[in-house]
C-alpha cells in the first residue's frame, strides 16, 4: 500500500477543517456538498475491508429517503450484510480525520486489524439517481484507486441490487450471477415459477400501481417488465421524469403521513405501493368505498409473509423454527395477532436492519420487518437444504408441492437486505397463491392507532434506553413518567429513544383511539422536553 499516493489524491479530496459526522445505522448521511471527503476515505476504507476479509466488498452512494440535496455512503460485507460494528468505529474515525492525521488513522487501522497489504482487494460500487451520486462515487472510486484496489462501477443501481452482487462475487455464483440482469433472471424464474403454482388456483390477472418516489426503484422496474409474466400488469408513477425524488412521494412520505404520493390516482380498491428512493422499503395501500386511505406496512408484510410460510411448513411436515423480528415500533395488534397464530417467537429488536437481521440469523427462518416497510426473510443454510431436499425427492405429492413453493419463495427474497422489488414479488405471488384482495389481507388484523412525534433536545444522548428501546434508564424520572401516563390509557403503549439518523428525539404512543394516541404522544413529549432538555417551543398537541 502507498501512502505517499493516498496523501496526493486525498488533497484532492481534502476534509473542511472541523467538520465531523458519525457511521450510523444507514452509513454516513449529510448534505451532498460536504461529502466528497467521506466519500474518498470510504473508497479507502472498503480497500482495507476487502483485504481484511479477502473478499468483495460494496460501497453504496445513497442517502435512500431524504432528500434530493442530501447524500450518503455505506459499505457492505462480504455476504451482503451490514458494515460489521467493529469497521464502524474506524470508519467513523477515518471519516473525522482530519487531513495532517489522515495517514496515522488508515495505519493505526491496518495495525489493529493486522492487515496483510499483500492481499488483493475488490470493491463494487452502486449509486442512486440523485444529482450529486456520479460525482460523489468518483471520489469513492479514487479513493479505492489510490490505495491500489481494484473496482468495478456499478453505476445506477437499487441498493438492494449492490448487496445481491456483492453476496453472488462472493459465493462464487451460488447465490446468482452477479449482475443486475443476473438479479432480474434470478427474481423472475422464481416469481414465474410461484405464480404458475398460483394460476392451477385462478385466474390471476393482477393490476398494481407503483409510486418509485421518483427514484432508481423506477428504472430499474422498467428494466425489469420484459422479464416478468402477463399476469402482473404493473404501472409506474412518479418515475423521476418530471418529479423530485422522495418530494411528496415515496414509502416514507406514505408511512408518514398516511396518505396516497402526489402523482398517483387511486380508484376504489385498486393495489397500489410506494417503494423508498433508493428502493429497500416497501409498503402497500388502497382506498377504502368510503374514500377511506389504508395502509399496509411493514408489520402488514411481515404478517403474510410469515403467516404463508408457516402454513407451508406445516404442509410439509417439516419441523423448523419461524420467528419473526419486529422493532419496537411494530403496532401492537401486529405483536398480538402474529403471536397467536405463527406460534413461534415473535421478538423485538433494537431500530436499524442490522439488528433485525442479526437475530433473525438465529432461526431456521427467520422473518423480520420495520414498521416502515424494510425487510426481508433468512433461511439457514439446514432450512434451505431440507426444503431443496424435499422438494426434489418427496413422494407425498401435496407435500412436494408445499415445497416447491417454499423453495420458489426462498429465490425470490433478497435474503440479503429488505428489497422493495423483491418484496412487491413476493407479496404479488403470496396474493395470488392465497386468492387474496388487498383488502382480505389488510383484515388480517386492524392496527391499533398510533402517533409518532419528534422533540428537539440540546443532546440526544442525555436519553439512554434498554428492553430493546422499549424503556429509558435515563435521565432520571422519564420513564415513570411515561409508565404513569400509559397507566391512564386503554390499550396504551408508549416509548422515546434517541433518532440514529436525526438530531430528534423520537416518541411513540399507541392506544384504543387516535384522540388518546395522539394525546399519549403529546403529553409523553412534553415529558421528554421537560426532563431530556427541550430546545426550542414546548411540543403543542397534535391537530
Ligand atoms: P431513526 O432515525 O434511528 O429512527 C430511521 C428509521 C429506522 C431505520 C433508519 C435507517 C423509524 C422510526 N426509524 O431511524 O427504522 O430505517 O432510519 O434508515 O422509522
Ligand atoms: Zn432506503
Amino acid at each position: 500500500m502507498d501512502f505517499g499516493t493516498v496523501a496526493k489524491y486525498s488533497a484532492l479530496h481534502a476534509k473542511p477543517p472541523g467538520l465531523s459526522s458519525q457511521y450510523g445505522t444507514a452509513g454516513f448521511r449529510s448534505k451532498a456538498e460536504n461529502l466528497d471527503h467521506t466519500m474518498f476515505r470510504m473508497g479507502l476504507l472498503a480497500v482495507l475491508r476487502s483485504k481484511k476479509t479477502q473478499s468483495t466488498i460494496g460501497v453504496m452512494v445513497t442517502a435512500s429517503h431524504n432528500p434530493e440535496e442530501d447524500n450518503g455512503v455505506k459499505l457492505i460485507d462480504p455476504l451482503g450484510e451490514m458494515l460489521a460494528p467493529s469497521w464502524e468505529e474506524h470508519a467513523t474515525c477515518l471519516a473525522n480525520a482530519e487531513e495532517p492525521e489522515l495517514l496515522t488513522v488508515l495505519s493505526d487501522i491496518c495495525q489493529k486489524e493486522a492487515l496483510d497489504s499483500q492481499h488483493d482487494a475488490f470493491v463494487v460500487i452502486g449509486r442512486d439517481t440523485r444529482s450529486s451520486s456520479k460525482k460523489l462515487s468518483q471520489s469513492v472510486i479514487d479513493g479505492v484507486t489510490a490505495l491500489g484496489g481494484q473496482f468495478r462501477d456499478y453505476g445506477l443501481v437499487t441498493t438492494p441490487q449492490l448487496h445481491y452482487v456483492v453476496c453472488c462475487r462472493n459465493t462464487h455464483g451460488n447465490y446468482g450471477r452477479a449482475t443486475v440482469e443476473g438479479y432480474y433472471q434470478k427474481l423472475s424464474k422464481a416469481f414465474m415459477e410461484l405464480m404458475k403454482q398460483a394460476a392451477t388456483q385462478r385466474d390471476c390477472h393482477v393490476c398494481l400501481k407503483i409510486d418509485c418516489a421518483n427514484g432508481i426503484g423506477a428504472l430499474k422496474l422498467k428494466e425489469m417488465e420484459r422479464y416478468l409474466p402477463g399476469c402482473l400488469r404493473i404501472h409506474i408513477f412518479n418515475d423521476g421524469l418530471n418529479g423530485k425524488l422522495n418530494h411528496l412521494c415515496g414509502a416514507d412520505f406514505v408511512k408518514e403521513h398516511q396518505k396516497p404520493p402526489v402523482g398517483l390516482e387511486m380508484t376504489t380498491g385498486e393495489r397500489c405501493c410506494s417503494f423508498d428512493g433508493d428502493a429497500d422499503r416497501i409498503v402497500y395501500y388502497y382506498n377504502d368505498a368510503a374514500g377511506r386511505f389504508h395502509l399496509l406496512d411493514g408489520d402488514k408484510i411481515a404478517t403474510l409473509i410469515s403467516t404463508f410460510i408457516k402454513e407451508l411448513l406445516v404442509k410439509t411436515g417439516q419441523t423448523l423454527t419461524l420467528a419473526v423480528i419486529q422493532t419496537a415500533y411494530a403496532n401492537g395488534s401486529s405483536t398480538r395477532y402474529l403471536e397467536e397464530t405463527i406460534k413461534g417467537p415473535v421478538q423485538c429488536a433494537k431500530t436499524g436492519v442490522k439488528h433485525l437481521h442479526h437475530k433473525a440469523k438465529e432461526f431456521d427462518v427467520g422473518v423480520y420487518f420495520e414498521a416502515n416497510g424494510h425487510g426481508t426473510v433468512l433461511f439457514s443454510k439446514t432450512a434451505e437444504m431440507k426444503i431443496r431436499h424435499q422438494a426434489e425427492n418427496e413422494k407425498d405429492n401435496r407435500k412436494r408441492e408445499a415445497a416447491k413453493i417454499l423453495e420458489n419463495t426462498i429465490d425470490l427474497i433478497n435474503q440479503t437486505v429488505g428489497d422493495a422489488i423483491s418484496d412487491m414479488l413476493v407479496i404479488e405471488a403470496i396474493l395470488a397463491l392465497k386468492n387474496l384482495t388487498v383488502q382480505q389481507w389488510d383484515a388480517m388484523y386492524t392496527d391499533r392507532p398510533n402517533r409518532q412525534l419528534k422533540v428537539k433536545v440540546a443532546d440526544r444522548r442525555v436519553i439512554d434506553t434498554t428492553d430493546a428501546e422499549r424503556r429509558a434508564v435515563t435521565p432520571p424520572g422519564l420513564q415513570e413518567k411515561i409508565d404513569a401516563l400509559v397507566k391512564k390509557t386503554t390499550w396504551a403503549r408508549a416509548f422515546v429513544r434517541p433518532s440514529g439518523t436525526e438530531d430528534v428525539v423520537r416518541v411513540y404512543a399507541e392506544a384504543d383511539t387516535q384522540e388518546n394516541a395522539d394525546n399519549l404522544a403529546h403529553e409523553v413529549s412534553l415529558a421528554v422536553y421537560c426532563l431530556a432538555g427541550g430546545v426550542g417551543e414546548e411540543p403543542k398537541p397534535v391537530v
